[in-house]
């Protein structure tokens, strides 16, 4: 497998985040981008430098204004007077209340929908190498038949104009459109971080070229909260062009992988041209956050099942927490993915 990464994705270390009430260590390190890496090379895998193809991907799934926000925010952060290592809100807008505010501050919570994505000095260069990498592995893919994005900061919360849940840039939703767009369409896009994907899921939701399927824990008292529930079809055009699959907490490989493989048949009775994984690792029985109990060879055989599609597939790497099965498991799933296409 091609890991298709970039140098600069450790630039962005947030600190800590507000979690019921209390700072905690944020759990979306830099370290695991090394992590990730590093068990990848030692397994064998070749690693390829993501090289700048520019920003027109992002731009195809993201709201201008928006990235020229998360490009200037900390150049223009003189703008709120004294501020420490990083630029973060706590006043959001909400559907009732959402004009265009003039200032810093205001843009914040306008273009964030949480406390988890502060911006700090190196956080544009971190993203932005990191959808560049999700690119790279789409063009990979279309070309050899499948590769592997290690983004990080991960994307799949993050909506056309808005930041949350640890993501700034939709990796996913990047690689997603810019294969659609080289192939003519329709592709289709599996996520099985074990949040649901709610950013890539908005940004598809009235199209009917881009099919969004998410496998998740629950939503009812879990993050994302407010989406990620079983009728959300997708709209207009694009109704029935959006699958959630929740699941319950604790489930387990037997539960998890029956429900991959629902969202599977779901993808090939689409007829898609080519295909991107959401890969969370979080739904691992080891992840601090996680609550599915899925284990390394969990995540090995829903590798298996996923390259049985056949499909020009971009794995694109979403959430994942430091802990000792981190590398393992995404070293199973790469060795099972690749075993399946050999
Ligand atoms: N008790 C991704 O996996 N809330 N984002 C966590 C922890 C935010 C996760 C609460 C979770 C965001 C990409
Ligand atoms: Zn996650």
């Amino acid at each position: 497998m091609q890991i298709v990464h970039h140098p600069d994705s450790v630039r962005h270390d947030p600190a800590q985040y507000f979690r019921r009430g209390s700072l905690i260590a944020h759990p979306e390190q830099a370290a695991r981008y090394i992590l990730l890496r590093d068990a990848a090379r030692d397994a064998g895998h070749d690693l390829v430098e993501a090289s700048d193809v520019g920003g027109a991907s992002i731009l195809a799934v993201h709201d201008a204004g928006y990235v020229a926000f998360l490009r200037e925010a900390w150049e223009l952060r003189g703008e709120l007077g004294e501020v420490g290592d990083e630029i973060l809100t706590g006043h959001f807008a909400r559907p009732q209340m959402h004009r265009q505010p003039e200032g810093m501050l205001g843009l914040l919570g306008l273009y964030t929908a949480d406390t988890s994505t502060p911006i700090r000095a190196g956080t544009w260069e971190a993203i932005y190498g990191s959808a560049q990498a999700a690119v790279c592995a789409a063009e990979l893919a279309l070309a050899q038949g499948h590769a592997y994005a290690l983004c990080r900061p991960p994307g799949h919360h993050a909506y056309a104009n808005s930041a949350g849940g640890f993501c700034y840039l939709n990796n996913t939703a990047i690689a997603g459109e810019h294969m659609r767009r080289a192939t003519g369409g329709p592709v289709a896009i599996i996520d099985i971080d074990v949040h649901h994907g709610n950013g890539t899921q908005g940004i598809f939701y009235a199209r009917d070229d881009v099919l969004t399927v998410s496998v998740h824990a629950d939503p009812a008292n879990y993050f994302p909260f407010f989406a990620g529930y079983a009728d959300e079809i997708g709209t207009g055009e694009g109704a029935g062009f959006n699958r959630n699959i929740p699941v319950v907490h604790g489930a387990g490989d037997a539960l998890w992988l029956a429900a991959v493989r629902d969202a599977l048949a779901a993808v090939a009775g689409h007829r898609p041209t080519a295909l991107v994984v959401a890969l969370g690792l979080d739904a691992s029985q080891d992840d601090p956050i996680g609550v599915l109990q899925v284990t390394r060879e969990g995540f090995a055989t829903a590798a298996e099942a996923i390259a049985g599609s056949g499909l020009p597939t971009a794995i694109v790497q979403e959430g994942g927490y430091l802990c000792e099965a981190l590398p393992h498991n995404l070293v199973a799933f790469l060795e099972a993915f690749d075993a399946a296409r050999k």
